[in-house]
């Protein structure tokens, strides 16, 4: 019901239009709220590029939203944070806050790493089963 309440306030911003003709659950989609939303930090430590946390966990199924921070302050100005089991890749420039979404569909454990810079550390994510 809350879901249908977001949507609606969403249609009325974006439009009927636009809600109408992807129809009610293009809209329910477009208005979907994370299960779970993480704030990933990219830092340097004593000279090792690392984001931080480096492992997360969540439950099979949970719509997760990670916003990704660059505060890296040396050369490159651009590190990656992908996850190929969910065809996450994403960019994130030092200064530029991001986020990227995707559904956890499936349990285990996945490597999480820079796809600009593979010999940087990489982490974790896992995904239990719900
Ligand atoms: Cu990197």
């Amino acid at each position: 019901m809350g879901m249908r309440n977001q949507a609606a306030v969403v249609a009325s911003v974006i439009g009927l239009v636009l809600a109408f003709g992807t129809g009610l659950a293009g809209a329910e989609e477009a208005s979907a709220k994370p299960d779970v939303e993480v704030t990933i930090v990219a830092v340097q430590y004593e000279g090792t590029k690392v984001w931080v946390p480096a492992t997360i966990a969540v439950s099979e199924g949970d719509r997760v939203k990670v916003n990704l921070i660059n505060k890296i302050p040396t050369d490159p100005a651009q590190h990656g944070w992908a996850i190929d089991a969910f065809k996450v890749a994403k960019v994130v420039n030092r200064g530029e806050p991001t986020s990227v979404e995707f559904v956890a569909d499936k349990e285990g454990v996945f490597p999480i790493y820079c796809q600009l810079h593979p010999a940087h550390v990489g982490g974790q994510l896992i995904v239990l089963d719900d």
